[in-house]
């Protein structure tokens, strides 16, 4: 999938993890490298006294504390850099300015329903750039409502509502992105196949498919 497409909390979010990769990577070349350079270094040889320190020549106090100092620096630094990140999935946007899907997972499809009462099934339709509230539920076992694309999943619990929302990206020619919509709970022999679409369209055509729904009242999903 191409960096546009995905919305800008995944892109974050890849950006992120890149960057903890990078960290975790020369952290593990630094200590891994020295470990094997000091076992060397202090290796056992005739004649020599055998002192754990004696590669370094002095007390090894102002070492310790500097890696300490870098190590509590670092991993502040990530703890407070992946708390930002999480306020995106904290709050909401303001139900006013979203549109509100509600989602029915069951054994072993998706179904989605509009305000406007239209209702489908394993395909979801949303405009871009409008903050997409998806209201989600089941109607048999547990299952779960997840967007690979968008780095978000939430669980679908029968009798119980969880909200999940996203942003899907305009795309700069105003073209359809289809993302994939998963479920990420084990839920039975038809898990694996339980797989929906999550149509990405431009406003206006979104608007004359759904208007499209309603006039012909086109029904295909349960609930
Ligand atoms: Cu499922």
């Amino acid at each position: 999938m191409s960096q546009q497409a995905l919305p800008p909390s995944a892109v974050d979010w890849n950006n992120f993890f890149n960057l903890t990769s990078y960290i975790g990577l020369i952290a593990a070349a630094l200590v891994i490298g020295l470990m094997v350079y000091w076992a060397i270094n202090n290796r056992y040889r005739k004649g020599r006294p055998v002192t754990a320190w004696q590669g370094l020549g002095r007390a090894p106090a102002r070492e310790a504390v500097t890696f300490a100092a870098i190590s509590t620096i670092l991993l502040f630094g990530l703890a407070v850099g992946s708390y930002r990140l999480n306020t995106y999935l904290q709050y909401p946007p303001p139900i006013s300015e979203s549109l509100v899907i509600d989602v029915t997972a069951f054994q072993w499809a998706f179904s989605f329903h509009y305000p406007n009462n239209v209702t489908t099934l394993d395909e979801c339709r949303i405009p871009t750039g409008q903050p997409i509230i998806f209201n989600v539920t089941s109607s048999d076992v547990m299952h779960n409502f997840g967007l690979p694309d968008f780095k978000v999943k939430i669980d679908a619990i029968p009798g119980r509502y969880n909200i999940l929302w996203i942003t899907a990206p305009t795309m700069p020619d105003n073209s359809t992105m289809t993302y994939q919509i998963r479920c990420y709970e084990l839920c039975g022999v038809g898990h694996t196949y339980m797989i929906a679409s999550l149509i990405a369209m431009p406003p206006s055509e979104f608007n004359q498919w759904l208007n499209s729904q309603t006039s012909s009242m086109n029904m295909t999903g349960g609930s």
